[in-house]
């Protein structure tokens, strides 16, 4: 069965590409999804992509992942901030769960900069652009790389 990753997407995310190019570039999150399909056709995967403004409804697609996905890449944008709602739902999911912010938050306003969503994600990708969730997806599957190299994903729980 291949392995199943769910992509979320967290408030105004839509307008990625359209407003602030100087902050977040001008890559739509349309052209993400579609560099996103075309990896997991190559790593023969399957990719759901979802945008949400709500809270409620992030909080609704983690719950479904749970025992159904693989491994979660999530963008919770301002929800990065504030959200213990997605701390708690992240927690219940039991596979990887990847972070990803196209800027580098740490470089960031002190609005940006401590996302709390964080500490409940297996990993935190950030300031790589669009390529951030490029690299979490390749991050979520181990036969992306070649076996050789799995060990080094073990290591980086420590
Ligand atoms: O860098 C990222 O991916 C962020 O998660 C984006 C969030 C921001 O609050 C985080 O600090 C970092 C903002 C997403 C808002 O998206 C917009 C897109 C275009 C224009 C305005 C906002």
């Amino acid at each position: 069965m291949p392995i199943k990753i769910m992509i979320l997407n967290g408030p105004n995310l839509n307008f990625l590409g359209i407003r602030e190019p100087h902050i977040y570039g001008s890559t739509t999150l349309g052209e993400i999804e579609a560099s996103c399909q075309e990896l997991a056709k190559y790593l023969d995967v399957s990719i759901t992509f979802h945008q949400s403004n709500l809270e409620g409804e992030l909080v609704n697609l983690i719950q479904s992942a749970h025992g159904k996905v693989d491994a979660i890449v999530m963008n919770p944008a301002a929800y990065s901030f504030t959200s213990i709602a997605l701390i708690d739902a992240l927690k219940i999911f039991e596979g990887p769960k990847i972070e990803v912010h196209i800027s580098n938050i740490h470089a960031r306003d002190e609005l940006h900069r401590h996302s709390i969503t964080s500490s409940a994600s297996t990993a935190v990708i950030c300031g790589l652009g669009p390529y951030g969730y490029i690299a979490a997806i390749l991050a979520a599957v181990p036969d992306a790389v070649p076996a050789s190299l799995h060990g080094l994903r073990a290591s980086s729980k420590a």
